[in-house]
């Protein structure tokens, strides 16, 4: 069905190297093959296909941009961005584990480690020897987590960690988490980033349940009681707000091209159901009605498509700004969310079985517009950016 669907209005194609393609087949053909088949027992049940761990680490899709010497594939952020895509093609949770390893666990040892943690951590996380998770948001602190109340505090040659961290991401089933706390350093509160490993006392993590959206994902509380970590786990580069922001810029980056994916999976979807769902006298695709909505889901798709090109462009040369990201992440997931929201409609009764992917992609849509900074959030970023007038204040 794929071939025969043309998703590629603009031919993006054209502008991908060689290499993009060759990467961008495997991972598509990784979906295909392995995951689709096991997505809807693992949505039904309420889990998360831990086999396909090791393959995705084989094929080199965990640290895509990480440089080689540390365990990574170093390719570009294009590929990143087309393995994503991809990935949130099969489901959004797929994509999800991907990106929390890479962007949001990788990066920040990465970026803001020690050259010891990076040779110990870097080649376990790309190898998947170990899973890690990303603690930021707090049951009280989301969209605004400059406000943490989680602390760290300086105790017998290393840090008590206190606080709780709610909608994480791999939390139950990870190794390691980079935790985001509040350290006073010469009377001031600095945000700093901490490396806890899953044994350590005090620590205890427990699954969110009741979930119907990214279901095939796991998300968890992790609480620290009186959790002590040596001195050697703090992020040494890490302070303020910003890093774990930074963090944040690379995984939403990712996100603007994963939301195109599963956008795709529901348009190939409604189109192949449009042309063979005969109702009164032919074929539901021949209606104006059921026409206009192809065309407005193939028209968001190619414009969300030439943003996450452009901006992967841009992240490669080194010029990419995070209102840039903003941008990209508002408008393709929200516009993902339409374009399956219209889909579903086209499938009519049969829209909200899983016998058809479009309901799964539909719920999980509905977390990707509110994690990594909601809608409006970033609505009132790019606002910041245009009058220079902020709306957090
Ligand atoms: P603000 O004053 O704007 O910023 C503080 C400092 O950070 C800098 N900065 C950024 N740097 C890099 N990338 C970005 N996106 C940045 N945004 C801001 C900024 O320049 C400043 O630097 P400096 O040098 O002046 O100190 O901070 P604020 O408190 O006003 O907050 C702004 C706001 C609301 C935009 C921010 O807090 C925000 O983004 N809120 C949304 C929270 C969010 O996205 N949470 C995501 C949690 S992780 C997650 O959801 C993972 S899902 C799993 C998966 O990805 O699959
Ligand atoms: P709130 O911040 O309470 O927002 C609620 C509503 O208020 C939203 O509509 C929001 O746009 C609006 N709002 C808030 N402030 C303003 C304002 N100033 N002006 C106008 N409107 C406003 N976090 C992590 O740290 N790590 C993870 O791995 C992770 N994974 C996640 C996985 C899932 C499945 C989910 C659902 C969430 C995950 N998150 C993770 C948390 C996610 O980032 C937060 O849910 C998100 O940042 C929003 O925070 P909140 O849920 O507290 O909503």
């Amino acid at each position: 069905m794929a071939d025969l669907i043309d998703t590629d209005f603009y031919q993006i194609e054209e502008l991908l190297s060689e290499e993009e393609r060759l990467v961008r087949d495997v991972a598509r053909r990784f979906v295909d093959e392995e995951f689709l088949p096991r997505v809807q027992q693992c949505f039904r049940e309420g889990s998360f296909p831990m086999e396909l761990v090791p393959r995705l680490a084989e094929l080199g899709f965990l640290g895509v941009t990480v440089p080689t010497e540390y365990g990574g594939a170093g390719m570009s952020s294009v590929v990143y961005g087309l393995i994503s895509q991809e990935l949130e093609r099969g489901d959004s949770g797929l994509r999800s584990f991907a990106s929390v390893q890479s962007s949001l666990v990788m990066y920040p040892i990465l970026t803001f480690g020690s050259e010891e943690q990076k040779k110990f951590w870097l080649p376990r996380l790309a190898r998947a020897e170990a899973i890690g998770c990303f603690g930021l948001t707090e049951p009280d602190f989301g969209s605004n987590p400059g406000g943490m109340i989680t602390r760290a505090r300086r105790e017998n040659g290393g840090y008590l960690l206190n606080g709780t961290k709610r909608w994480i991401t791999n939390g139950s089933i990870s190794d390691v988490a980079v935790v985001w706390a509040k350290l006073e350093e010469d009377g001031t509160d600095v945000i700093r980033g901490f490396l806890v490993e899953k044994e350590r006392a005090g620590f205890t993590r427990q699954n969110i349940e009741g979930k119907f959206s990214f279901r095939a994902s796991v998300t968890s509380e992790l609480i620290f009681e009186d959790c002590w970590i040596p001195e050697d786990n703090l992020l040494p580069k890490s302070g303020g707000l910003k890093s774990p922001l930074m963090c944040l810029t690379q995984a939403r980056y990712g996100i603007s091209w994963g939301a195109t994916g599963a956008a795709i999976a529901c348009y190939e979807c409604a189109v192949d159901y449009a042309q063979n769902r005969k109702m009164f006298s032919r074929p539901i695709g021949g209606y104006q009605l059921v026409q206009a909505k192809l065309v407005t889901m193939l028209t968001e798709i190619t414009k969300a498509q030439l943003l996450a090109y452009r901006l992967g462009r841009l992240k490669d040369a080194g010029k990419m700004r995070p209102d840039q990201v903003s941008m990209a992440k508002m408008n393709n997931v929200s516009t993902a969310l339409h374009t399956t929201r219209l889909a579903r409609d086209i499938l009519g009764g049969n829209g909200i079985t899983d016998e058809y992917p479009i309901i799964r992609h539909l719920l999980n849509l509905e977390t990707v517009n509110t994690y990594e900074g909601t809608e409006d959030i970033h609505r009132l970023t790019l606002g910041r950016y245009i009058t220079g007038l902020s709306a957090f204040e």
